[in-house]
């Protein structure tokens, strides 16, 4: 670090000016359905043959096909007749659609709606709130309205955040020993990917997915199988209507869309639901206690600055809003992935 040829040729400059090029490279392999062609074809393919099957120029083409090999997302041989490229393993496993662990969604999510919010990065900072005015014209006060602001961006935003649970809802769950907890509500439980995780690694558990009525809806029709027995729904605003009562909570991702006061209402009201003796799990990215990374969770709390009215909190900072509605006994436990959990009592 700070040698003398560092500072003549500032490669983490360099890096950092191109980081967004990087990702658009691998937001349109994926859209144009580069890796899904060299998935199904089992066999290494030309430039021609790719360009021609996509419906796509050759031009184009060529130049995204060597970029995914710079990134190690494709290989590439050549032969006497040309160059052929095939998938890499990593982009067979995560960058096809039809794979059990494909990041598909999260990442067309990131390609179509984070990066337009993005652009007024700027601006999200100067005002210290989200962009969804300057983005799309549409009114900011309500976050979810404007991101839901159409059923398919919904749907989008749903089946993005239920493939990040086919990499990390496991960890997160195993954190702690969570099967004295039968009946739990998992609320703002979405496309409900963390509610299948959770039947299926604790088989007596009983989950019931709380969300907007529109995002149930779309739950029950299109992401939970009708003969899973062990998840139900419940329709409702959490801000708004009532909280059943249930052992365990579980709020994932959810108090990172929201600033303290919204927090300290939203657990209070759980607090006040929960039976004695249950408890409230929190599945969020932790950031260090002096915030000095991980730098993906310093990103996704610039993110929620542009797309929500939250931020990535510290574990203390958790415990503290946990303690103020009358939590205890809280425990942390980070997985070294992407999200940790937090275990609060009752
Ligand atoms: C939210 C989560 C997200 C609200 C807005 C969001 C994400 C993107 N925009 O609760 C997902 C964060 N990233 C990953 C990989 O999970």
């Amino acid at each position: 670090m700070g040698s003398m040829e560092d500072l003549d040729y500032p490669q983490l400059i360099l890096q950092y000016n191109s980081g967004f090029l990087v990702s658009k490279v691998m937001f349109t392999a994926c859209e144009l359905g580069v890796f899904d062609l060299l998935l199904e074809a089992r066999e290494a393919l030309s430039s021609d043959t790719i360009a021609a099957r996509l419906g796509t120029s050759t031009t184009g083409m060529e130049r995204l096909l060597d970029a995914c090999v710079g990134l190690k997302l494709l290989t590439v041989e050549l032969t006497q007749k040309g160059a052929f490229y095939r998938n890499t393993e990593i982009s067979n496993i995560y960058l096809t659609k039809s794979s059990p662990k494909s990041q598909y969604h999260i990442i067309t999510y990131y390609s179509n709606s984070v990066y337009l919010c993005w652009h007024y990065l700027a601006d999200a900072v100067r005002e210290g709130r989200n962009q969804y005015e300057r983005s799309f014209g549409i009114s900011s006060n309500d976050p979810f309205g404007a991101m839901y602001r159409s059923e398919e961006e919904m749907l989008n935003f749903m089946a993005g955040q239920n493939s990040v649970w086919s990499i990390c809802g496991r960890d997160v769950l195993a954190a702690f020993d969570l099967s004295p907890f039968t009946q739990i509500y998992d609320l703002g439980g979405g496309g409900g990917a963390l509610a299948q995780e959770c039947v299926s690694l604790y088989p007596n558990s009983r989950v019931t997915i709380y969300d907007l009525p529109k995002v149930v809806q779309v739950a029950k029709k299109q992401f939970i199988p009708h003969e899973e027995c062990r998840i139900s729904f419940h329709s409702g605003d959490f801000f708004n209507d009532l909280i059943p009562e249930a052992e365990l909570y579980i709020l994932s991702k959810i108090l990172h869309d929201w600033d303290d006061n919204k927090c300290r209402q939203l657990l209070a009201k759980v607090y006040n639901a929960c039976k004695p003796g249950g408890g409230v799990l929190l599945v969020e990215s932790l950031l260090n206690e002096d915030k000095s990374g991980p730098l993906e969770t310093q990103l996704y709390s610039m993110n929620m600055l542009v797309q929500t009215e939250g931020k990535e909190r510290t574990s203390a900072e958790y415990s503290k809003l946990l303690e103020a509605a009358g939590f205890g006994e809280i425990q942390v436990k980070r997985t070294g992935k992407l999200y940790d959990a937090v275990l609060g009592r009752k």
